[in-house]
């Protein structure tokens, strides 16, 4: 017998309670690398799992269309706040449902289809939302792109402002998904500037560290920021638009909705502004300075063992591996990684194939193993571990795997989740 307000999923649906389980395993078995991720407290989760996902709403706090909306209006103005408070702004949105609608939206107020629009190259650390061909963004827009330095791997600015003044860009686009240094934002707001384009800031990837101190934040310089809620500032999947002022403020709102969203994602919204919430504590500046340390530890190590790390090193939370010394493939070692528990991802490497499976690049990051108690010494440890396992990847040798991967169980036994 059932119950169908009571009854575990477990015995509702088998299937799909086991597969849940599998991955609750999973997570609690491995060490987590894969730079987008990181690991939500209870108290995201129980929000996330809240009847508040039965409520269907529309429009804004105190102007909906649908009736019974008084608590989620509570949940969407502390949300609102909290995201106000914590980078300093005056315009937040809470309801994109991703970074990439959060982009859209951005797109839909402010440009119109067949404008040329100017961001990092994909190969370069860039992001499909930016205007990469298969996306919408590249078919709606003129997309051109700005790259890296072969040599040093940084943004080459003269290049973006000499591409900018040539093309005369509507929108120059910074950030993306595997920059792991800092960014002139100051730089490109000037070249921006220069051409009379609106600067986009996309700081999905490092929206915690700007929230905690530890990296600078691009409001003061960008006309509008998006970024993600997951990632560094360790949330729920979803988006945020934020701008310093209201300059953009109602074509923002309604480009939301009813530009390209419907209803809400109540439940998402509170587990923001639970995350909002969590990111204002002291102990989250602790957290991200914690991840800063980690990933120069974890680069530095991975240097000192021979490993090529684009742009030399990292100031944010991700190392971007160049495997092409070492023979292997993105795809490759993120197998060899696999078989250890270590969970990557391939990555393009500036200037790489176009092809996924021939791309060159490892990319890896520490903010979930940082949300789970590593510490650099930890890191230092992952960093050999990593080391050893990619010199020797293309030999069958089983005992090193073992050996490396009971060391990694270790480590997930000492940092338990959940
Ligand atoms: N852009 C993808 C990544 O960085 O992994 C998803 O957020």
């Amino acid at each position: 017998m059932t119950n169908f307000f009571k009854s575990s999923i477990q015995i509702i649906d088998p299937l799909i309670g086991n597969a849940l389980n599998g991955e609750l395993m999973r997570q609690q078995n491995q060490i987590e690398l894969i730079a987008s991720e990181n690991i939500v407290s209870q108290a995201v989760l129980d929000a996330l799992s809240h009847p508040l996902t039965n409520k269907t709403l529309e429009g804004y706090p105190g102007n909906r269309f649908h009736g019974g909306g008084e608590f989620a209006d509570i949940i969407e103005q502390a949300a609102i706040a909290r995201a106000q408070a914590l980078f300093g702004c005056d315009y937040v949105n809470v309801q994109p449902h991703s970074g990439t609608q959060a982009n859209q939206a951005v797109f839909f107020a402010t440009l119109t289809p067949g404008d040329s629009i100017l961001s990092l190259n994909l190969s370069a650390g860039g992001h499909l939302s930016h205007g990469a061909s298969p996306n919408l963004s590249g078919r709606w827009f003129d997309a051109h792109h700005y790259g890296v330095d072969a040599d040093t791997g940084l943004i080459n600015y003269d290049d973006a402002e000499k591409t900018a003044k040539s093309i005369q860009p509507k929108m120059l686009i910074a950030g993306g998904s595997a920059y792991p240094r800092e960014i002139d934002f100051e730089r490109l707001a000037h070249i921006a500037k220069s051409v009379d384009a609106l600067f986009l800031v996309d700081m999905a990837h490092i929206a915690g560290l700007v929230a905690a101190g530890v990296h600078p934040s691009p409001l003061p310089y960008a006309d509008i920021v998006t970024c993600t809620t997951t990632k560094t500032l360790r949330g729920p999947r979803g988006g945020l638009i934020l701008s310093q002022d209201n300059a953009w403020s109602k074509k923002l709102q309604s480009a939301i909705f009813p530009g390209v969203q419907g209803s809400l994602h109540t439940q998402i919204i509170a587990a923001k502004a639970v995350c909002l919430g969590e990111a204002l504590t002291e102990e989250f500046q602790i957290y991200g300075k914690a991840v800063i340390d980690n990933a120069r530890t974890l680069a530095e190590t991975l240097i000192n063992n021979n490993i090529s790390v684009v742009s030399n090193g990292t100031d944010t939370h991700m190392a971007l591996l160049d495997l092409s010394a070492l023979n292997l493939t993105g795809q490759q070692a993120q197998q060899i990684l696999d078989k250890a528990s270590i969970t990557s991802n391939k990555n393009p490497i500036p200037f790489d194939a176009l092809k996924p499976s021939e791309w060159l690049g490892l990319r890896l990051g520490v903010s979930a193993a940082t949300t789970r108690g590593l510490d650099t010494t930890d890191f230092e440890l992952l960093g050999r571990i990593i080391s050893e396992l990619l010199h020797n990847g293309d030999r069958d040798n089983s005992s090193l795997l073992e050996r490396n991967k009971s060391k990694i169980m270790e480590l997930c036994r000492k940092h338990p989740i959940y």
